[in-house]
C-alpha cells in the first residue's frame, strides 16, 4: 500500500471483462464509502499501441506489455485478471507469490488441476484472493439468498437454473477464443454454466454433490476469426474446428437434498443474457431472470408469485445508488464485487467467493464433462 488509504490496482486484459472491471474500479469510490481508495495504476496487454489506447480510454495511469512486469511493480497491490482462462493460473500464482491480492475472472481456471494449484497458492499467500462470479452481486440474487437464509422458503426441494444466450446461432459467426478449448477450457458449460452453478450454491447454501450431463457442439466448424478475437471479431476465409461445447444440460443433487437442473446454451435464439434461476422450497419459491434484473419473484405458497421490485434502499447494495424504481444494470454487479473485495481487504477477511469456491465449481464442470463423455448416469463431484 502506497499510503494509508490508497491501494494500487494492476489489471491484465482490456477486452469485455477488462472494460467492465475498469468501470467498477473507476466508479466504486464515488458511490460507496470505502476504507480503501483504489488507484488504477497499471494496465497490461500484449500490444503496446492497443493497451495504451485502452488505458487512456478507461483511465489507467500506465501500461505494461508483459503481465510479469505488472506483477513485480511496487505501485500494484491488487492484480485483477481479466484474460481468457488459459492464463488465469499462471498469473494468479505469480501474483500471490509476489505478495499481491488477486481478483480473477471466472471460471477460475481451465482445468481442475490448475484450479487446485491456485487454491494451494492462495492458502499460503499473504494476499487475499477472490473469483469474480459477479451475478452474486445482482441485488435481486443477493436478496434471494437473504430470503433463503431467513427460512422463508423452508426446506429447498428444487433448483431450476438456466443460462440462455444466442450470440453464436449463426454458423458464420467466427471461431473466437471462447470457442477454443485451449483458450477457454470449455464452451457454454464453463463460460455461463459456471455462473448458474455458483448462483445455485450461493442462493441455497448447498453444494452440487453429483451430476448427470449432456453436452453438444451443433456447429463443428467455423470461419477463423480476424484480428480481434473478441466477441465482435471479424471472420476470415479459412475455417477451423470448434473444440468446446455449444450447449450443456445437466441434472444434479444438491448437498442438502434438493434436486437440480441446469441448462447452459448459446443457441437459445432470441435469448440474449437470460440467466434464470428458480428455487422451490417447502414453504415458497423464488424466481429470477437477469433480463429483468431489478425484479425478484416470490411465492409464499398459495396464490402464485408476487413481483418484488428490487430497488428499495434496504435491498442489498441498492442504497448507494438511485431512488426507488430507477434500477441498476450489468455493470453495477462488478462495482458491488469490487466494493466487497476492498472491504474484505480492509478488514483482513477472506473475500467471497474464494478460490476454493471456484475450484468446487470447476469440479462440477469436470464431472459434467465426464458424465457426458462416458454416458454415465450419475457422476459424483469429487471433493
Ligand atoms: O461471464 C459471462 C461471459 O463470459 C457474462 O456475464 C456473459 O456471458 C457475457 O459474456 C459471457
Amino acid at each position: 500500500m502506497s499510503d494509508k488509504t490508497t491501494i494500487g490496482v494492476g489489471m491484465v486484459g482490456y477486452a469485455f471483462m477488462g472494460r467492465v472491471h475498469s468501470q467498477a474500479w473507476r466508479s466504486v469510490g464515488a458511490f460507496f464509502d470505502l476504507p480503501l481508495t483504489p488507484r488504477m495504476a497499471v494496465l497490461a496487454g500484449r500490444s503496446k499501441e492497443r493497451t495504451e489506447a485502452a488505458a487512456a480510454q478507461m483511465g489507467w495511469d500506465a501500461v505494461e506489455t508483459d503481465w510479469r512486469e505488472l506483477v513485480k511493480r511496487d505501485d500494484v497491490q491488487i492484480v485483477d485478471i481479466c484474460t481468457p482462462g488459459d492464463s488465469h493460473a499462471e498469473i494468479a500464482i505469480a501474483a500471490l507469490e509476489a505478495g499481491k491480492h488477486v481478483i480473477c475472472e471466472k471460471p477460475l481456471a481451465n482445468t481442475v488441476a490448475e484450479a487446485e494449484a491456485m487454491v494451494r497458492a492462495a492458502a499460503t499467500a499473504s494476499g487475499k484472493s477472490m473469483v469474480a462470479f459477479n451475478y452474486r452481486r445482482v441485488p435481486a440474487v443477493a436478496l434471494a439468498r437473504r430470503f433463503v437464509e431467513e427460512g422463508r422458503l423452508g426446506e429447498i426441494r428444487h433448483v431450476r437454473a438456466q443460462y440462455l444466450q444466442d450470440w453464436i446461432v449463426d454458423p458464420e459467426f467466427p471461431l473466437v477464443w471462447r470457442l477454443q478449448k485451449d483458450k477457454a477450457g470449455a464452451g457454454a458449460l464453463g463460460d455461463i454454466g459456471s455462473h448458474i452453478v455458483d448462483a445455485a450454491e450461493f442462493i441455497t447454501g448447498q453444494h452440487v454433490a453429483g451430476v448427470s450431463g449432456l453436452t453438444e457442439t451443433f456447429i463443428k466448424e467455423r470461419p477463423l476469426a480476424g484480428e480481434s478475437a473478441g466477441l465482435g471479431a471479424s471472420r476470415t476465409e479459412q475455417t477451423g474446428e470448434v473444440t468446446v461445447d455449444d450447449a450443456a444440460l445437466f441434472i444434479g443433487r444438491m448437498s442438502g437434498g434438493a434436486l437440480a437442473s441446469f441448462e447452459a446454451t448459446r443457441f437459445a435464439t432470441g435469448r440474449k443474457n437470460a440467466m434464470r434461476i428458480e428455487i422451490n422450497g417447502q414453504l415458497g419459491s423464488l424466481a429470477f431472470d437477469f433480463e429483468a434484473m431489478n425484479e425478484l419473484w416470490l411465492s409464499s405458497g398459495g396464490g402464485g408469485f408476487e413481483r418484488i421490485l428490487v430497488t428499495e434502499p434496504d435491498h442489498p447494495y441498492v442504497g448507494a445508488w438511485w431512488p426507488p424504481g430507477h434500477g441498476l444494470g450489468y455493470e453495477h454487479t462488478f462495482t458491488h464485487e469490487i466494493k466487497d473485495f476492498l472491504e474484505a481487504l480492509a478488514t483482513g477477511t477472506d473475500p467471497s467467493p474464494t478460490f476454493a469456491d471456484g475450484l468446487r465449481v470447476q469440479r462440477v464442470l469436470e464431472a459434467v464433462e465426464r458424465s457426458a463423455a462416458d454416458g454415465s448416469r450419475y457422476t459424483n463431484v469429487e471433493d
